[in-house]
C-alpha cells in the first residue's frame, strides 16, 4: 500500500481486480499518471472477498487468465483444471509483483463519491476517509458481482450462533469440526460451500429455496501434457476462444438441436456430460431458444442429477423443476449432489416448509426447529449496478447516477454513460459480462479504453461523453437481443430479480462477445468514436 502526496492525476481507477489492475498496466504504456484505489485490504477483487472453502473458478485456468502477456502466460503453472481461490489470488499477486503495479495502488480505500466538475471538466474522487483526489478521466472496475444482498432472512439479528457471509469470508481458517451448520443459498456459492462444510461439520442443513441445474467439474490435477501443448499453441487457442460468443472454448455446436434427432442429442449430451463444465449448454445453438431442445437438455441433467441421490425423496427435491436449463447461471460443482447421501447432511427444502424465522439457538421453517451453532450465508449479489450506485456519482447538472438509473442501466457500448463526461465501467452494464470468461471480457474492454484515451490524449486531453441518442439506441439493441433469450423469461440475478425493484432486462450484452467486440471496435474506428461528443 502506498498513499499518495500527489491528489491530482490524469486517470483513478476504482477497484484492484483483474480489471483494475490491467487497466493500470493500459494507462502507464499511455504515459498517463494514475492512482488505483481499492476497498479491500488486498489486490484481488472478488477473488479476494470470496474465500469461502470450495470456492473455486469454473472457466479452466489455462483459460481464466491474462492474454496480455506471453511472458506471464508462459511462466505461471496452473496446478489444477478448475482453479481454487487461493491459486486465483496467488496468480493475480505474481502478476502484479512482475509489472510492478502495486506502487500506484491504495488499498483500503473505499470510494464513497466521483462528482463531476462541469467547469474544469475533470472528476473530484473522495474516499471513505474523507481524501480527495482530482482526476480527468475516472474509470470504474468495481466488480460485476461485489455487493453482497442483505437475505430477507427474519429474526437474523436473533441468532446467537456465527454468521458467515461466502461474499466476506474471514481471512482466518473457520473450523466447523463438531458443529451444527446451516448453509442459505443454492447457487454458483452454495453448491461450492456445500461440500466443503459437509467434510468438516457434525450436521449440516442445506436451505434450499429454487434447485438449481449443476454439471460436473471434474476438476484434476494438472495434465503436464496439456499444458505443454496449451502453452506451445496459447495465441491461437486464444484466437479461437475470442472468436466465439463467450471467450471460452467449449466446442459450440453449429446443427440445430431441433433438426438433430433426439437420440443423437442424447449422445451429444451425454458427450458433453462426461467433459464436464459449462460447455454443456452449447452443444446446439438452439439449446436456450427451443422449446423442446431445452425440455430434452433440461430433462437429461434432471435424470443425471437424480441417478447420482440414494435417497428418491431427496433427489425429487434437489431436482431443478422451476426453469429450463440456461434461464440461470448455469452451476458447476465438484461432488454437491453426492454431499447429500452423506450421513451428517440434510436438504431443507424451503418450499415444503418455509423459513419462518431465525431462533436464538437455530431457525424454525413452517415444520419444525432446527438447532445450528453457525449459519452461512450464500445468498447471491445486487450484480451488474450494485458497486455503481452505492458510490456516489454525479454527472452533469450534479444528477445522481443511481438518479439516472432509476428506471435501468442506461449505457453506451457497456463502457460509457450519456451524462457522466470522461467516465468509464469495465464489466459494466450493457456488456457481455459474465456471460463470458470475464478476464478476457475485461482485457478486451481495458483495450478499447486504452485506445480511446490514446485518441483523446492525441487531442490535447480532450473529454468525451456519449451521445444520449446513440446510448438510447444502444438500450434498445440490448433488449432485442436480451428478448431472444430463454434468460429473458426466467427470473434469476440475471435480471435482477433478487433485488426488489431492479426486475429489468438490459443489465448484459446478450449476442456474443465476438460480437460485442465488433461493434464496439466499429464505434470506435469505423466511425471514429462518432456516437461520442469529444472536445
Ligand atoms: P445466487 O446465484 O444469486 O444464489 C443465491 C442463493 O440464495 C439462491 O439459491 C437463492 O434462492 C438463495 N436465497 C437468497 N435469499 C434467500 C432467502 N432469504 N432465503 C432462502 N434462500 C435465499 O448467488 P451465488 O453467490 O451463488 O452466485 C452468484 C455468482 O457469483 C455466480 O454465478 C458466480 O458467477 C459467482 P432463490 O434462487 O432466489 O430462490
Amino acid at each position: 500500500d502506498s498513499r499518495s502526496e500527489h491528489t491530482s492525476f490524469d486517470a483513478i481507477v476504482v477497484g484492484a481486480g483483474f480489471a483494475g489492475l490491467y487497466t493500470l498496466y493500459r494507462l502507464r504504456e499511455l504515459g498517463f499518471s494514475a492512482r488505483v484505489l481499492e476497498r479491500g485490504s488486498q489486490i484481488g477483487g472478488t477473488w479476494y472477498w470470496n474465500r469461502y472453502p470450495g470456492a473455486r473458478c469454473d472457466v479452466e485456468s489455462l483459460q481464466y487468465s491474462y492474454s496480455f502477456s506471453d511472458e506471464v502466460q508462459q511462466e505461471w503453472h496452473w496446478t489444477e483444471r478448475f482453479a481454487s481461490q487461493p491459486e486465483i489470488l496467488r496468480y493475480i499477486d505474481f502478476v502484479a509483483e512482475k509489472f510492478d503495479l502495486k506502487r500506484d495502488i491504495e488499498l483500503n480505500a473505499g470510494v464513497k463519491s466521483a462528482v463531476f466538475d462541469e467547469t474544469r471538466e475533470r472528476w473530484t474522487v473522495t474516499t471513505e476517509d474523507g481524501r480527495q483526489m482530482d482526476c480527468r478521466y475516472v474509470i470504474f472496475a468495481t466488480g460485476v458481482l461485489s455487493v453482497p444482498v442483505e437475505p430477507s432472512i427474519p429474526g437474523l439479528d436473533a441468532f446467537q450462533g456465527k454468521v458467515y457471509r461466502t461474499s466476506k469470508w474471514p481471512e482466518a481458517a473457520v473450523d466447523f469440526a463438531g458443529r451444527r451448520v446451516a448453509v442459505v443459498g443454492t447457487g454458483s456459492s452454495g453448491i461450492q460451500v456445500v461440500p466443503a462444510v459437509a467434510q468438516q461439520a457434525e450436521r449440516l442443513f442445506v436451505l434450499q429455496r429454487t434447485p438449481n441445474y449443476s454439471v460436473p467439474g471434474y476438476n484434476a490435477p494438472m495434465d503436464p501434457d496439456f499444458e505443454r501443448d496449451w502453452k506451445a499453441n496459447y495465441r491461437e487457442h486464444r484466437q479461437q476462444a475470442a472468436a466465439t460468443r463467450n471467450n471460452n472454448l467449449f466446442r459450440p455446436g453449429t446443427a440445430a438441436g431441433r433438426d438433430t434427432p433426439p437420440e443423437e442429442r442424447e449422445r451429444e449430451f451425454e458427450e458433453r456430460w462426461k467433459t464436464g463444465g459449462l460447455g454443456f449448454t452449447y452443444a446446439y445453438p438452439d439449446l436456450t431458444l427451443d422449446e423442446e431442445v431445452n425440455r430434452h437438455a433440461s430433462d437429461f441433467v434432471r435424470r443425471k442429477i437424480a441417478g447420482k441421490i440414494n435417497d428418491p425423496e431427496v433427489a425429487a427435491r434437489l431436482v431443478p423443476t422451476e426453469y429450463g436449463i440456461g434461464g440461470r447461471r448455469l452451476c458447476v460443482d465438484n461432488g454437491y449432489y453426492e454431499t447429500f447421501n452423506r450421513e451428517n447432511v440434510t436438504l431443507v427444502d424451503l418450499r415444503e416448509q418455509p423459513l419462518v424465522s431465525m431462533t436464538e439457538h437455530g431457525f424454525r421453517t413452517q415444520a419444525a426447529d432446527y438447532a445450528i451453532d453457525d449459519l452461512v450465508l450464500a445468498t447471491g449479489f445486487d450484480a451488474f449496478t450494485g458497486a455503481l450506485v452505492r458510490i456516489d456519482i454525479r454527472g452533469r447538472g450534479g444528477l445522481p447516477l443511481k438518479q439516472k438509473w432509476s428506471d435501468g442501466p442506461a449505457n453506451y457500448l457497456g463502457l460509457t454513460v450519456a451524462g457522466f463526461p470522461n467516465m468509464f465501467m469495465l464489466a459494466g452494464p450493457g456488456s457481455p459480462s459474465v456471460l463470458s470468461n470475464m478476464v478476457i471480457s475485461i482485457e478486451q474492454h481495458v483495450d478499447w479504453l486504452a485506445a480511446c484515451l490514446g485518441y483523446l490524449k492525441s487531442r490535447d486531453n480532450a473529454s468525451i461523453e456519449a451521445r444520449p441518442e446513440e446510448e438510447a439506441k444502444w438500450v434498445d439493441h440490448l433488449i432485442s437481443l436480451a428478448q431472444k433469450t430463454l434468460i429473458f423469461r426466467t427470473k434469476s440475478w440475471y435480471t435482477g430479480a433478487n433485488v426488489s425493484g431492479k426486475d429489468n432486462s438490459y443489465f448484459m450484452y446478450m449476442g456474443g462477445t465476438n460480437n460485442y467486440v465488433r461493434e464496439i471496435t466499429a464505434a470506435a474506428d469505423a466511425s471514429d468514436y462518432g456516437g461520442f461528443i469529444i472536445k
